[in-house]
């Protein structure tokens, strides 16, 4: 054996020996991971979801403390408001809605985490507020804060209803009065400078106005995504939909199988120029800005720039349990991701009549998940 042939061989057998000690010390580390940390999720390679203690940033943790919360999100995603509705000689309805602004309550938005709220009608985000396209909406809007706040609408209006130069001084009040047009989905929020300290800490929500001609019946929600800054540096430290982190996924979502889903999505975050939202193991129509009746898209993924928002519609052909999340990955392990429980349509089958037996229209129900 050559001098240089020696060399190469004792090279080899360091190397073999090398990744030898390496892959033991990888192996000790990962069951050293599994021994003291069980592992609960997770959906990007290399970033399982463990159980922790003692981290702000928990999933495994309840998220609040409800008595302390920004909002209830299970109620708030599908809750609608349609105001108080009278109708006109004409036939045209008009809808009222109060909306008061605050900004002295300090909630938890995330377990042990406190921070200064700002709300209409006392939740982050605000109302989803619903008329129909043609509606006339009035808003009585009385401003409990201590610093001007006012309610800038997108959709088309007077340019004395867009809630921009006109600021409402604390203890004031303003009616914003407008027809409802275009048919579509549209973020409302306060429009006082700075701006995005304002829509930061919580002065926001939605406004759809449903077509003429309904919709086709649908489970509907309502999806808004916001994130926290909790220390102040213009950047966010909690990201969530409908307003408390990681909530829906320690509470599914429960919907039906082959049933259609409707989802009126926005993007409210500030700070970061854009959110999306993914579906698992489906796919969705997708209506940008909600402003037509025909699907821009079919996917499972959207990105949204600040303000931007559309609607989803999607059915699920499998029952369990599905993800659904930001893909900007540190958005969804900040807080914001949730799933969907698909539960199994109870079934009727009709059986064909046979002859010669009594066998008719048997009715076999299956049970669903509970
Ligand atoms: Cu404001």
């Amino acid at each position: 054996m050559s001098q240089a042939k020696a060399v190469v061989l004792i090279g080899v057998i360091i190397s073999i020996l090398t990744l030898g000690i390496v892959s033991v010390l990888g192996s000790a580390k990962e069951e050293n991971i599994s021994s003291s940390q069980k592992q609960i999720g997770g959906h990007v390679p290399g970033y399982g979801t463990y159980e922790t203690t003692g981290s702000v940033l928990d999933p495994t943790l309840l998220p609040t403390d409800p008595k302390n919360s920004v909002v209830d999100p299970m109620k708030f995603l599908r809750e609608f408001n349609y105001g108080k509705v009278s109708k006109f000689s004409n036939g045209s309805m008009l809808r009222e809605f109060t909306i008061i602004a605050s900004d002295h309550n300090t909630r938890e938005i995330s377990p042990g985490v406190f921070y200064n709220v700002w709300t209409f009608n006392n939740t982050v985000p605000g109302p989803t507020l619903r008329a129909t396209e043609g509606d006339l909406i009035r808003i009585h809007f009385i401003n409990n804060g201590s610093r001007f706040h006012t309610m800038h609408f997108h959709g088309i209006h007077p340019a004395e209803m867009d809630g921009v130069f006109e600021g409402i001084a604390p203890g004031g009040k303003f009616t914003y009065e407008f027809v409802a047009e275009p048919f579509g989905v549209f973020p409302y929020h306060c429009h006082i400078q700075p701006l995005e300290e304002h829509i930061s800490h919580g002065l926001y929500g939605a406004l759809i106005i449903d077509p003429k001609t309904p919709r086709a019946s649908a489970d509907e929600m309502v999806m808004i995504m916001n994130g926290y800054d909790t220390d102040f540096d213009t950047e966010n430290n909690f990201y969530t939909v409908n307003g408390i982190p990681y909530y829906y996924m320690h509470h599914p979502i429960q919907i039906e199988e082959n049933k259609l889903i409707r989802i009126y999505l926005l993007n409210m975050l500030e700070f970061d120029p854009m959110n999306n939202f993914h579906l698992h193991a489906n796919m969705f129509n997708y209506f940008k800005t909600g402003t037509k009746l025909v699907p821009d898209e079919y996917t499972d993924i959207v990105t949204l720039n600040q303000g931007e928002r559309g609607i989803l519609e999607f059915s699920y052909k499998f029952p369990g349990l599905y993800m659904f999340h930001a893909h900007k990955t540190e958005f969804a392990e900040k807080g914001w991701m949730g799933t969907f429980l698909v539960k199994e349509q109870k079934k009727s089958i009709s059986t064909p009549k046979i002859s010669n037996t009594t066998l008719t229209n048997v009715n076999l129900t299956y049970g669903g998940l509970s």
